[in-house]
């Protein structure tokens, strides 16, 4: 599982919530500040559509042509203003930021959660507020490691001609930005050509940019079952992109089909009672029924499935033994999923199945069309793909 998303955001946002409605993990979750104290790691999933059904056949990997495919989800601890400089729980959360490739930002879109993530009434904080706060508390978290030792780190970087995205990278490590990233960035932002004369300021701005680079970020406008519709409009016409959840929907529609009372996947627009209800069940049910059909889902799978698909623009390739039967050695039909970064190839694919099979790529096949796949070639989303390997 290589792709990590963190939820973060106020303390009382919604994120432990979001987080047990998105693995159900049973973590603590109340209606008070800082409920989780260490970041949870847990595992949820990306919903796609199971080639097997385009196929003709039926495998057994999905469920009904819905394929769960694995990612990671980090629960982090809730952040207040000056997170960086150690307030609240201070640093030591954000460093559990460093391991996300994504982050979703959990806001309280009801607007009743103040900025130290206290309870107030619906609607007396304005929510759009919480995105820039979180953006720049990041953004100083970055810069706070980023000058740690510049003086001498910039000295070295003049005197002994280093590769400047090497030096920051290197610095950045634990905030998880990488050498290419931090490339793509300086080419950008034409930082001044001495890096020992760079201002806080330029500093701050280069974080910034780091930030946006490594960190693609996607907003859940959260507890939209009981958010004015003004406010979560205000949140959706920020220019971020936005989506609408109710973690706490999600989280009562999984308990439920969980123990077998409904029938309901993550993601569905609809679900279906399967057993006698108690009078509280059904009229909680009959809520959530409601918000389904208003709304159309409580988004928390959508919420996921953008951040993995689009924000980090990952495809689902299927690797299989038999491109005829679209099987493994033990005849299991498309047993794998793997996901991969848009403009990978076969060779990619080869190494994430294994290094050996990478070393020994000879080509690939393309199960549905049976026509062969170079080493160059870009593999295609919900692509089924034989390789061929030496090894
Ligand atoms: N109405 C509604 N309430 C929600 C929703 N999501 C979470 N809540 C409630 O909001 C409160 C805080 O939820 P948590 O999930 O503990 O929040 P958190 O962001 O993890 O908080 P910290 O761990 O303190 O940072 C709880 O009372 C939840 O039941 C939602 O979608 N709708
Ligand atoms: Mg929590």
């Amino acid at each position: 599982m290589s792709i990590s998303i963190g939820l973060a955001g106020k303390p009382n946002s919604g994120k432990s919530t979001f987080f047990n409605a998105a693995t159900l993990a049973n973590v603590e979750m109340a209606n008070h500040p800082f409920t989780t104290i260490d970041a949870h790691h847990g595992v949820t999933h990306v919903r796609v559509n199971c080639p097997c059904k385009s196929l003709g056949k039926q495998c057994n990997q999905c469920q009904d042509g819905a394929r769960f495919v694995p990612v990671e989800i980090i629960d982090i601890a809730g952040l207040v203003p000056d997170a960086h400089k150690g307030r609240g729980l201070g640093n030591a959360f954000l460093d559990n930021l460093g391991q996300a490739n994504a982050i979703i930002h959990v806001i309280d879109a009801s607007g009743g959660t103040d900025i130290e993530g206290n309870p107030v009434g619906i609607g007396e904080h304005d929510p759009v507020d919480d995105i820039e706060f979180l953006e720049h508390e990041i953004t100083m978290w970055m810069a706070g490691i980023l000058e740690r030792n510049w003086d001498r780190l910039s000295r070295r970087i003049k005197a002994e001609n280093l590769k400047l995205e090497r030096v920051i990278s290197d610095q950045l490590q634990g905030a998880g930005v990488n050498e290419h990233q931090a490339r793509v960035v300086l080419l950008k932002m034409k930082m001044p050509d001495d890096p020992t004369k760079w201002t806080d300021e330029e500093m701050v701005a280069l974080s910034d940019a780091l930030r946006i680079e490594s960190k693609p970020l996607i907003i859940a406008a959260n507890k939209m079952d009981i958010a004015p519709p003004e406010l979560v409009e205000r949140l959706m016409s920020a220019d971020r992109v936005v989506v609408p959840t109710s973690a706490a929907a999600e989280y009562a529609l999984r308990m439920a089909a969980k123990s077998d009372v409904i029938e309901y996947l993550p993601g569905d627009k609809e679900f279906r009672i399967k057993a006698e209800l108690s009078d509280a069940q059904k009229a909680g049910l009959d809520k959530i029924r409601m918000l389904l059909d208003e709304k159309g889902s409580t988004n928390i799978q959508e919420c996921i499935n953008t951040a993995v698909l689009e924000l980090l623009d990952q495809i689902v390739v299927y690797p299989v033994e038999d491109e005829n039967k679209y099987t493994d050695k033990k005849d299991r039909m498309l047993p794998d999923a793997f996901l991969l970064q848009r403009g990978s190839t076969p060779h990619d694919l080869a190494y994430m199945v294994h290094t050996d099979i990478g070393d020994g790529f000879l080509h690939a096949v393309n199960a549905k069309t049976k026509m062969r796949m170079g080493e160059k070639h870009e593999l295609e989303d919900s692509d089924v793909v034989k390789i061929i390997s030496t090894k």
